[in-house]
């Protein structure tokens, strides 16, 4: 498909603005600007993905379908230019009318449909696979609100919902003819006819589940992915109404069924076992299971080769219940056998795992899903029977054995044993985690099913955080590199002959230093920042989800100890230094709370001694999501990855950061054992026990509380929290640090500091922090999204 020339998207935009609201460009406003220039680029992208599905379709090539709970898309009309590669024609047009692209972007409201990393991973594979021409489809739920909105009020975080639509509906193409029926509760029938065992589904509630079509474009390819959000609606959903463009009444009718799309669950890493949740995660999977079955019957017109065809991936356990629906399908509507419908599910789906916390890993009350899904509890029951039987054969009976392997375990079916169970293939997320899996959670079924079990590393959109939101940085590779790295991040290895380059480690540092001042002047603007940062100060950034897994209050204890030392030593030297949070907690999770709150009080506390904040400031930036990782990572230079080892199962902001050429300080968690390899040990910063050390410590009984006595920098900073930071207490964080410490900061602590300290007097050597820094480019190719869906299509889809 050609791309837009310039006189055309002239032509379009001025036409598009005077049929829509009768301006001219001159006279149009920010936001009717952005609306014809999205339309414009939604109905390119319509095209090229007609044009590509043809292609594709008359190929006959395996289609990949990707069913998250999840994508955290961000916002569409920058990256859509950037894809399309007609960034430069459209600034320039618009630069005709004294319009400037970058206010235009600020009219586009983030499209949060994700908590974090997992819905952040499954947007960036999308624009992967479409760069790769890899013929993919993502489904989800759409959310009429999104990840809530986080306001910082007196430190404390409060939510605020996060209505996107207006402004984000611009990018949802609704294709009401694909609308799906699904059925929840009722009582099942069963009886036989002929030897046939039939059941039938009676007094059901039916939901309507209507798509709407979201494109991303590949960045100079042919490809375009798809991804279809559901919304739910009750029947009585007046569909003339809506065929008639009559969206906003026909979507005003409201019902229970209404509330499945209303918003998205905010927690993280954290399982919710509460109704709605699991009536949004059957939703998601009939509603895709029954359009995945329609594409392929009007190309095939048989099931019997959906294998072949289809590959069904599904990202986390959250979508499982797509594994007993499509064997409902098989059994129920198509009349096929177990063992064959079985053969079939299996060869579909695979599964990929995303994190070890036990509090995570998903299970149901069997009475919850016997009641709002009755069909699909049976037939996992019957999967159960089957598999424990088969379990109990390869074990010669061991029934310990069988019994932790059983998906249905103390009236609880157990997600992640039922996703082992169905699929061909079973992966982690980074080396260390897809070991740990072998090694621990799934221990048992690796003995039996070895091959099973693989590793992807996670890869990030890179352009997205390079090309898009790093233009110096993007300049000054170009000219040394070429721009083929554009599309191949394997080239920017070459960019490693100018380690000892001090002309190009100056303009690196020039850029940074840059990049600094411009979020500075956004975060003045646009965000709560309202006091001054040195913009040559260190950024030493930390920005993810608060969990006490990551160690937010590891960081905030060794802030807390550099304060107490420059109270007591004011004339100290002291690398000035700007520590930077950005996190939003799970409303329900009180100590992420208080730790927010504390990290604030600090923040307010160190401001009221200038001489002090002179050199150590620090900058809780409210609201984190997309476009404020686009803002900040060209930003940083300290990328902090602390998470206790063993329980990052990746990461991905570290990515992104190595990419922008900042220093990872971090433990030997994730894929920051990746970055060590990919940098070498003189680029990178790593502190902390091991997991394997992790480990034996639980094992001998871990007592923070030793640490605690032994330690006076440890004891003066959790004191600090007892008796008060800008006249607040924490007592709660600190008796949780003193006493259990489960994520065992105190124990790390030590190590922790002297790797800040090795920091410090690194970034003061200038060409050898600029020359770590030059080398985390260079080898922040690998974790691309383009080679981790490539390795997707080749080591589990089959179609490289
Ligand atoms: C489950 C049930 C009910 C309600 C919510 C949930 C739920 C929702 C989101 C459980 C977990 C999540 C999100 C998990 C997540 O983001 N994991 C991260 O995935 C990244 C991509 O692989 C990794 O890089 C991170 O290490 C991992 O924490």
């Amino acid at each position: 498909m050609k791309k837009m020339s310039k006189e055309y998207i002239r032509h379009e935009l001025i036409k598009t603005l005077h049929s829509n609201y009768n301006v001219a460009p001159d006279d149009a406003s920010d936001t009717q600007v952005y609306n014809a220039l999205s339309t414009i680029v939604m109905e390119h992208l319509n095209e090229k993905r007609n044009s590509f599905n043809n292609r594709i379709n008359s190929q006959g090539r395996k289609q990949i379908y990707y069913l998250s709970m999840e994508f955290l898309m961000g916002r569409s009309l920058k990256t859509s230019l950037y894809n399309l590669e007609i960034v430069e024609d459209v600034r320039n047009i618009l630069k005709e009318y004294d319009i400037n692209l970058e206010k235009i972007y600020e009219n586009e409201p983030d499209a949060g449909l994700g908590n974090g990393g997992l819905g952040r991973l499954a947007a960036c594979y999308l624009d992967a696979m479409a760069t790769q021409e890899i013929p993919a489809m993502g489904y989800s739920i759409c959310y009429e609100y999104g990840i809530f909105k986080q306001k910082i009020d007196d430190g404390w975080q409060t939510e605020l919902p996060d209505n996107w639509m207006p402004g984000g509906e611009v990018w949802l193409d609704p294709k009401p003819e694909r609308a799906v029926e699904v059925h929840f509760e009722g009582e099942l029938h069963e009886y036989w006819d002929s030897q046939y065992h039939h059941i039938s589904h009676h007094n059901y509630s039916t939901v309507l589940a209507i798509p709407y079509d979201m494109y991303v474009s590949g960045y100079n390819s042919d490809g375009v992915s798809v991804l279809r959000l559901w919304t739910a609606k009750s029947p009585s959903f007046d569909m003339a109404m809506f065929n008639q463009g009559d969206y906003a009444k026909a979507l005003s009718q409201n019902s229970i069924a209404n509330a499945i799309s209303k918003v998205l669950y905010p927690n993280d890493n954290h399982l919710e076992g509460k109704s709605l949740r699991l009536r949004q995660q059957y939703f998601l999977c009939a509603a895709s299971i029954g359009d995945i079955v329609t594409n392929h019957m009007s190309v095939y017109g048989t099931l019997e080769n959906l294998h072949d065809k289809v590959a069904i991936h599904i990202n986390d356990t959250h979508p499982t219940l797509a594994v007993p629906e499509l064997m409902r399908i098989l059994l129920d509507d198509c009349g096929y056998s177990w063992d064959k419908a079985w053969h079939i599910v299996k060869n579909t789906f695979a599964y990929t795992n995303h994190t070890v916390m036990a509090e995570a890993l998903e299970k149901w009350d069997i009475n919850l899903l016997k009641s709002i899904v009755p069909r699909i509890f049976s037939i996992i029951v019957e999967i159960n029977n089957r598999y424990c039987q088969k379990l109990s054969q390869l074990s010669e009976n061991n029934y310990e054995k069988t019994n932790r392997m059983s998906i249905i375990k103390n009236n609880h079916i157990h997600m992640a044993s039922l996703c082992v169970a169905a699929s061909h293939s079973v992966n982690g997320v980074s080396k260390l985690h897809s070991e740990i899996i072998k090694q621990d959670v799934f221990a048992d079924e690796y003995e039996y099913f070895p091959l099973k079990f693989k590793n992807v590393t996670n890869g990030i959109a890179y352009r997205r955080w390079l090309y898009q939101s790093n233009p110096g940085l993007t300049n000054l590779l170009s000219s040394k590199i070429g721009d083929k790295f554009l599309k191949d991040g394997d080239e920017l290895k070459k960019f490693g002959v100018f380690e000892n380059d001090k002309a190009v480690l100056d303009e690196l540092a020039k850029i940074k230093r840059t990049n600094k001042e411009n979020f500075l002047k956004y975060a003045k603007n646009y965000c709560n920042l309202d006091f001054e940062i040195d913009p040559d100060s260190i950024f030493d950034v930390q920005v993810k989800r608060l969990h006490e897994y990551k160690r937010q209050h590891l960081n905030a204890l060794n802030i807390i100890a550099d304060y107490n030392y420059l109270l007591e030593n004011p004339d100290a030297d002291y690398t000035p230094r700007t520590y930077i949070f950005a996190a939003k907690a799970a409303p329900g999770y009180y100590l992420a709370k208080q730790i927010i709150k504390m990290i604030w009080c600090i923040s307010e506390e160190i401001r009221k001694n200038k001489k002090i904040s002179e050199k150590l400031n620090v900058f809780f930036l409210e609201d984190y999501k997309v476009t404020l990782s686009e803002l900040l990572m060209p930003a940083s230079d300290i990328s902090e990855q602390i998470s206790l080892a063993g329980t990052e199962a990746s990461g991905t902001g570290n990515m992104k950061l190595m990419l922008n050429g900042a220093i990872t300080l971090g433990t030997l968690d994730g894929a920051n054992v990746e970055i060590k390899q990919a940098v070498g040990d003189d680029n990178i910063i790593i502190f902390g026990m091991t997991a394997e050390e992790v480990s034996a410590k639980k094992a001998m009984g871990y007592s923070p509380r030793n640490y605690y006595d032994s330690n006076n920098t440890i004891k003066q900073a959790v004191n600090r929290m007892y008796h008060g930071i800008n006249g607040c207490n924490f007592n709660d964080v600190a008796n949780s640090l003193q006493n259990s410490d489960p994520y065992m900061v105190l124990a790390d602590f030590d190590s922790y500091r002297a790797a800040q300290k090795l920091s410090s007097e690194l970034y003061n050597d200038k060409y050898k922090w600029l020359k770590m820094s030059l080398n985390n480019i260079a080898g922040a190719g690998v974790f691309s999204a383009d080679r981790a869906v490539k390795d997707y299509a080749r080591d589990i889809w089959g179609i490289l």
